[in-house]
């Protein structure tokens, strides 16, 4: 007799920068989330759907945890992440490598007072020449939690991820799909587009400048040659407007470029892309700005 079939949704926890957002992309196959080295880089809560023959697997990327005294964004994606895990059947708690803090402390206390199954996944074992200096950290961390299992991996050379399914899958519940097999994801083209150019800004902009800045897709037609995406880059201050064009809007070139070439690929086609700078002051406090963006628990 055939297995029955699975589906379930899995949350990806764990303090910023640690690899949620590429561990995503990996098992999806595709560029979901965006990736930058710096903290605070996702900050929505992304669905990416891998289906088999025998399952769909709904990952669930969810923003860091904040501070709750911060912005009504700030608020907005600490709901998101708690969000994310109460809707979970399985948790997968990420971890660095021989790098633990208060920080990945504070996130397990939030998971052991939510009562799911937590896999910990301790990420970037390439980072580790010796993989013997491993094992004493995985037998420091068995013991802070009833993990059901701990899986070293790297998410960005793709090392583990065979184990890292074996470990999932079967914790999955008996059910039908709930999304159609080819969607990869729960989110719209305009969100996905808007979101590949904030990682060039996350990218190409230094210090907090590119924490006050978002992005809104205004346009995005099929034209003659390919399509033509129009978007908004709305900073919190004027004095930032400037930073994002640069000198003789070196800077917004230099971003709108390297957009473009990630908009290619993701639409297939030559894309004739079109950025604006605005200025909006304290959009990330303001709670009809920020859920007229797309930033909403959904
Ligand atoms: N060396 C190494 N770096 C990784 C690995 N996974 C993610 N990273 C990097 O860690 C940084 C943060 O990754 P990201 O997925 O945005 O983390 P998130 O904040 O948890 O979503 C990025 O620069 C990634 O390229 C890994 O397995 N090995
Ligand atoms: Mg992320």
């Amino acid at each position: 007799m055939a297995e029955e079939f699975r589906c379930g949704f899995v949350a990806l926890v764990g303090r910023p920068n640690v690899g949620k957002s590429t561990l995503l992309n990996r098992l999806v196959g595709q560029k979901i989330s965006i990736v930058t080295p710096k903290a605070q880089t996702t900050r929505h809560r992304i669905l990416g759907i891998v289906t088999r023959s025998d399952f769909q697997l709904i990952l669930v990327d969810t923003p860091g945890l904040h501070r709750s005294d911060a912005s009504y964004l700030n608020r907005l994606m600490n709901q998101a992440a708690i969000a994310g895990l109460d809707d979970a059947d399985l948790v997968l708690f990420m971890t660095e490598a021989l790098r633990w803090n208060e920080r990945d402390q504070r996130v397990l206390e939030i998971l052991k007072s939510r009562d799911r199954d937590i896999v910990l996944v301790i990420n970037k074992i390439d980072q580790i020449r010796d993989k013997q200096e491993l094992l004493p950290f995985i037998e420091t961390l068995s013991k802070k939690a009833d993990f059901v299992a701990i899986v070293p991996v790297s998410a960005r050379k793709s090392i583990g991820l065979d184990g890292l399914s074996a470990e999932i899958l079967p914790r999955l519940p008996i059910s039908p799909a709930l999304f159609d097999s080819e969607q990869l994801t729960d989110r719209s083209r305009e969100f996905r587009a808007a979101e590949i150019i904030r990682e060039k800004l996350m990218l190409m902009l230094q210090e907090e400048v590119p924490y006050g800045t978002t992005v809104q897709i205004e346009r995005f037609e099929k034209g003659g040659k390919g399509y033509v995406i129009s978007a908004l880059v709305w900073v919190a201050r004027a004095g930032q407007k400037k930073i994002v064009i640069g000198s003789k809007g070196s800077m917004m070139k230099k971003i709108g470029e390297a957009a473009r070439r990630d908009l290619k690929r993701f639409v297939g086609e030559p894309v004739h892309l079109e950025l604006w700078v605005k200025v909006k002051e304290k959009w990330a406090d303001n709670e009809m700005v920020v859920k007229s963006m797309g930033y909403e628990l959904s």
